[in-house]
């Protein structure tokens, strides 16, 4: 099995001491950083799903996996981000209420903050409430950010849309959409000023809207 592979075998059944070594190993053997994260992990997680859709696999092995995984970039962070000091702006970012899956969050936060901008985090199972006071109390934030990831909390998405327009705050950001189940019809339905379906393609959104 050559390295890459053992990279997707250490996700897809979490063996989360294993992973940084296993990275550092593909490194060394001139493995790109952007591969061993889209294909080594993005991917074997997208497989870990479907392991546990057909009842292959339950709750807990899908969290060592996400575990390992969350290891895993912490190891090709520093190599994925370019280093680029905050002056673009500001981006808020959280997993919308009802929803724990951040994985694809943090890419997003991390990908932003590689292309200039502050980011605050406000983590997962964010009530609207709690963005409408992060956005009063950051006026130079220019893009929001929503991550869910279950078609259950999609419709917290426009709770929040709601919940900001109501607040009087639309004008001041833009409020862009993202995660697995999230389509850029789903987007213009609910009124979002933007979709994007990874992060990369979010962190080229949020320099686009806040210019
Ligand atoms: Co959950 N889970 N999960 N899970 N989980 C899914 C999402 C699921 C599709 C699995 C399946 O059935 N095939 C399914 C949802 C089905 C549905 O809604 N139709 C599911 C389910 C059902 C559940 C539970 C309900 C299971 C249960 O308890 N019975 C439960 C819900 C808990 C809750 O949130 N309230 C649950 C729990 C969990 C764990 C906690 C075990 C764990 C999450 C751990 C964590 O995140 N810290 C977990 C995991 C790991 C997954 C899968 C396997 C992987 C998710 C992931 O991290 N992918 C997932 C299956 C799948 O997605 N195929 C699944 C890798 C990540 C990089 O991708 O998050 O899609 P993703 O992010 C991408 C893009 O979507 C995009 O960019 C990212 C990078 O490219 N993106 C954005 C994301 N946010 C964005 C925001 C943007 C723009 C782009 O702008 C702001």
């Amino acid at each position: 099995m050559n390295r890459m592979e053992e990279i997707r075998k250490a996700v897809e059944t979490g063996r989360r001491k294993q992973i940084a070594g296993l990275i550092k190993e593909a490194l060394e053997e001139g493995c790109s950083p952007f591969d061993i994260l889209n294909y080594g992990m993005i991917e074997t997680m997208g497989l870990v799903g479907e392991k546990f859709k057909t009842g292959e696999i339950y709750v807990p092995e899908m969290l060592v996996a996400a575990r390992t995984m969350k290891e895993g970039v912490e190891v090709i962070k520093p190599l994925l981000m370019s280093g680029q000091t905050a002056a673009a702006g500001k981006f808020i970012i959280g997993t919308v209420e009802g929803d724990l899956h951040d994985i694809g969050k943090n890419l997003v936060a991390m990908m932003v903050e590689s292309s200039g901008f502050a980011v605050i985090d406000l983590g997962v199972d964010v009530a609207p409430e709690k963005f409408i006071a992060a956005i009063r109390e950051n006026p130079d934030c220019q893009v929001v950010g929503l991550s869910a990831l279950l078609t259950t909390t999609m419709p917290s998405l426009g709770k929040i849309l709601t919940a900001v327009r109501e607040a009087g705050l639309h004008a001041q950001v833009k409020i862009i959409i993202g995660g697995a189940p999230i389509t850029q019809e789903y987007a213009d339905k609910i009124g979002a000023d933007g979709f994007a379906a990874d992060a990369a393609s979010a962190a080229t959104l949020v320099k686009e809207l806040a210019s």
